[in-house]
């Protein structure tokens, strides 16, 4: 294919129904189109089902059906008409599948049958659902501890599934709770709770309509949370200011490059005034927010001299927070040389960043994968919190920190105790109420499984929805990991990797969507998910299971569980027969969930309440804490720098617009002008000009790290991009043979999927199935 037919300039809308045109065009395509139409028109509104795709929430006030081009892919593609079944894997050996595109995998449709691996035939053969959960129950019961077992879970699972997931792992006897978290806002959750005492987002949806402004930093809500777009046009509409930070000018966020209310007063006139989109270094926001910090501190100082009103809400910061001075110390010790050259911004850009958050009485910070997917991500999130608290932006109507979450109910999944480091409080309910000992001691997060599997010291893995093969980092590396167990099993809705990266046993569960009806022995059953609001409300099932065979994921979890433990320490049958049981049971061990089954009749749902909304802080002292740390000195691998190794330049690994996770719908990323491939890097033209080669021209990848192995990708186009000096920008999953397993965040375990230092070579031989093949 030639570079002129896959690469030009997009020049059309960026919206949720403006962009109907592509979403027309998959329907159509398919052979569900009116099926499904009738089935969208129910997302997200009472009775309906919740859109399995991402965690934005609605206004609970507002009667319309809000519904995006990507919730559509994502209903159209869990409702595809055609079947994986055992006619399909007797064709096919495993070995054969293995050479296919992830992107004709998922194409295949949708799994139908429970089916076993043999290793004997390299085929997938159809066994029965009590087989399976006695072939799953032997192994288990096998291991020589239980901390041998690794038990995933990717956020779509609901709040149900999760419960009954973690009550039979930890009755079976671990914490090893490996999860898609892990990869994704885990320093929101770590960054926050050390500091306002909740690791969730403390902004509901009215408060975007009550903030003088929103900053959105590291996300690409016109791809990834289309429904967020709305509530900004509005507030620009309003006249609140849109500020975005992001080395990309993403198509969606770039309409509010341009405020209808330009700022009289920011700057002193030798710097352009009309700008709000700021594009940083990869990992340079923590500078920045620092060097906003330095410029109120100034200002403040400045005020104090000349008796004007104060910059800081001194109220606010003297009745709930400490460690003001520390910081404020830190702020001083940090030289402004340092701040500008980690940033990326110039000095101008940042104090005018400063003025717009200054002069808004209200402001709401919004974040995700480009804040949380590097090693200094806790700082950085906790630089994000001294700059609201400095301001007194936590806790008041229009201003707050709001974590923008993932998979549409990873939020719920945490809630539910999908935790590998579990808090005390938690445990001892469950210890109260089902009465056997739960246990303590920390189990294992997605890197900490994937060394363990590498190492042999968890011989199963279990995985509730998701594909931890290709999500996770360094590719080869983790399919030889999962290779080495004696037994993996997949619970899925859709063929993917994973399921091809088998054990010495693997089997595949086929579970129903979320857009499926539940049928249960009392009948049809809801399930409940918590949006990135916490905001908590029940789904219901529309759509015909695909196939007969297909069961719910809390009926397979609870068909795991008999199994092996027969009756401890629940009738699961009886959970099953009725999930407001399964309810009653969440009620009486989680806070906050009291009366559930009630609470959810509530048209919209219930808010699950927020400690740091309320400005009650459960810190160890009580209070809001400022967290003074110093910015990183150098971002790049100190080994690598050590070895005199300079990278040419850093790769941030980031989704295209067909796509959900590693599920791609389609091949095209037209906001960013790429047609009909994925095998793609975006570069500065003079970059790709100063390192020797042409746009256009297909190169290797190469990332730099302390180990010293070769980590590759081959047969990349360079695409000449609008992109900062410096960096680059490709698409996962094909980029994650790049990311080393130990890189990454400091306390967080997530991979730093937006920091990878590169190399770029000649293309070699190109020995990848290439994304596109169908
Ligand atoms: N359609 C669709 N919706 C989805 C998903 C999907 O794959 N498809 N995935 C879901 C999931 S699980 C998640 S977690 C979310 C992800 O939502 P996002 O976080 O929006 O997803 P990414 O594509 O990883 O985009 C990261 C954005 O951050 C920018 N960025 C990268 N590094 C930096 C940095 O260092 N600083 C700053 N300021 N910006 C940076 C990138 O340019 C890009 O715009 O979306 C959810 N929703
Ligand atoms: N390099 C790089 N790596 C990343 C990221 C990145 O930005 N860069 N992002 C990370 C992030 S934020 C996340 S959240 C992870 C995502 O990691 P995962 O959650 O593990 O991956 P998904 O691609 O969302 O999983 C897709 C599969 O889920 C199954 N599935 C879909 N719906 C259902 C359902 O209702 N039930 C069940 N049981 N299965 C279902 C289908 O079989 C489908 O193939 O990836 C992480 N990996
Ligand atoms: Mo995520």
């Amino acid at each position: 294919m030639s570079h002129k037919e896959n690469i030009r300039e997009y020049h059309g809308p960026a919206a949720g129904w403006g962009a109907l045109k592509s979403v027309t065009k998959s329907w159509l395509g398919s052979e569900n189109a009116f099926r499904n139409l009738r089935a969208m028109l129910k997302t997200n509104q009472n009775g309906g089902f919740d859109c399995p795709g991402c965690a934005w929430g609605e206004s609970p006030e507002d009667g319309l059906v809000k519904f995006c081009e990507n919730g559509a892919k994502a209903v159209n593609w869990e409702a595809s008409g055609r079947l994986v079944d055992p006619g399909f894997f007797a064709q096919y050996t495993v070995s054969e599948l293995r050479k296919q595109s992830d992107y004709w995998l998922e194409y295949q449709g949708r799994l139908s049958h429970p089916m076993r691996y043999h290793a004997e035939s390299d085929h997938y053969e159809p066994i029965s659902w009590q087989d399976a959960f006695a072939l799953i129950a032997a192994h288990l019961n096998n291991l020589e501890s239980p901390d041998e077992a690794e038990f995933y879970t990717s956020g779509r699972a609901s709040n149900e599934a999760a419960y009954l997931y973690q009550l039979f792992v930890r009755a079976f006897g671990t914490n090893n709770f490996p999860d898609c978290s892990n990869m994704c806002h885990e320093a929101s959750g770590i960054g926050m709770t050390d500091t306002i005492g909740v690791g969730k987002g403390t902004v509901v949806f009215e408060d975007l309509e009550l903030a003088d402004a929103i900053f959105v930093i590291g996300q690409n809500p016109g791809t990834n949370h289309p429904r967020m777009l709305e509530p900004l046009r509005e507030a620009v509409k309003r006249g609140a200011q849109v500020v975005c930070f992001n080395p990309l000018k993403e198509r969606g966020l770039e309409r509010f490059q341009h405020p209808q209310h330009p700022f009289e007063m920011l700057s002193n006139g030798s710097e352009p005034t009309n700008t709000a989109y700021f594009r940083p270094a990869l990992g340079g926001d923590m500078a920045a927010i620092r060097g906003m910090a330095k410029f109120l501190l100034r200002w403040e100082r400045d005020a104090q001299e000349k008796g004007e009103p104060p910059v800081f809400d001194h109220d606010f910061i003297a009745r709930h927070t400490t460690g003001l001075d520390q910081y404020l110390a830190e702020v001083d010790a940090t030289s402004w040389d340092h701040i500008v050259e980690q940033s990326g911004l110039t000095l101008a850009e940042i104090e005018m960043a400063a003025r717009m958050y200054r002069r808004a009485e209200r402001v709401v910070i919004c974040w995700a994968m480009g804040l949380t997917q590097h090693r200094h991500s806790v700082p950085t999130i906790q630089e994000v919190v001294n700059l609201q608290l400095l301001r007194g932006n936590v806790g008041k109507p229009g201003a707050g920190l709001s974590p923008v979450r993932g998979h549409s109910n990873v939020q719920g999944d945490r809630t539910m105790g999908i935790d590998e480091q579990p808090h005390d409080a938690f445990l001892d309910a469950l210890e109260d109420r089902f009465k056997f000992r739960v246990p303590r001691a920390h189990g294992h997060n997605a890197v900490l499984a994937i060394q363990a599997m590498e190492e042999k010291r968890a011989k199963v893995f279990i995985g509730l929805g998701g594909n931890f093969a290709q999500a996770t980092p360094d590719t080869p590396r983790t399919h030889a990991a999962l290779q080495q167990c004696d037994l993996t099993v997949q619970i899925s809705t859709k063929l993917n990797r994973g399921h091809l990266v088998t054990g010495r046993e693997a089997l595949i569960l086929p579970c129903l969507g979320r857009t499926e009806i539940d049928m249960q022995a009392e009948g049809p059953q809801g399930v409940t998910v918590e949006d990135t609001f916490s905001m908590v409300h029940i789904s219901y099932g529309q759509l015909k299971p695909r196939s007969p065979q297909l069961r719910s994921e809390p009926a397979i979890i609870a068909g795991i569980a008999k199994a092996t433990l027969g009756d401890h320490p629940i009738d699961w049958d009886w959970a099953v027969a009725d999930y407001s049981r399964i309810r009653d049971l969440i009620a009486e061990t989680i806070p906050g969930f009291e009366n559930f089954n009630e609470k959810i009749k509530h048209p919209g749902g219930f808010h699950l309440g927020n400690t740091a909304a309320q400005r009650q802080w459960h810190t160890p002292s009580g209070k809001a804490q400022f967290t003074p740390c110093a910015l990183p000195q150098q971002l790049v691998n100190e080994a690598v720098l050590a070895r005199g190794d300079k990278p040419d330049l850093i790769l941030q690994t980031m989704r295209s617009h067909d796509q959900y996770n590693t599920t791609l719908y389609g091949l095209d990323d037209r906001y960013r002008g790429v047609f009909g491939m994925r095998d793609v890097v975006f570069a500065n033209e003079a970059d790709i000009r100063r390192l020797g080669f042409e746009p256009g021209e297909k190169v290797d990848l190469v990332s730099l790290w302390e180990d010293g192995k070769e980590r590759r990708v081959s047969g990349f186009m360079l695409v000449a991009y609008d992109i900062p000096s410096g960096q680059a920008a490709a698409y996962y999953p094909e980029t994650n043979p790049l990311v080393p397993l130990e890189s990454y965040g400091d306390r967080t375990y997530t991979p730093t999927s937006k920091f990878v230092a590169i190399r770029l070579e000649k293309a070699g031989t190109d020995n990848r199935i290439p994304s596109a093949s169908l």
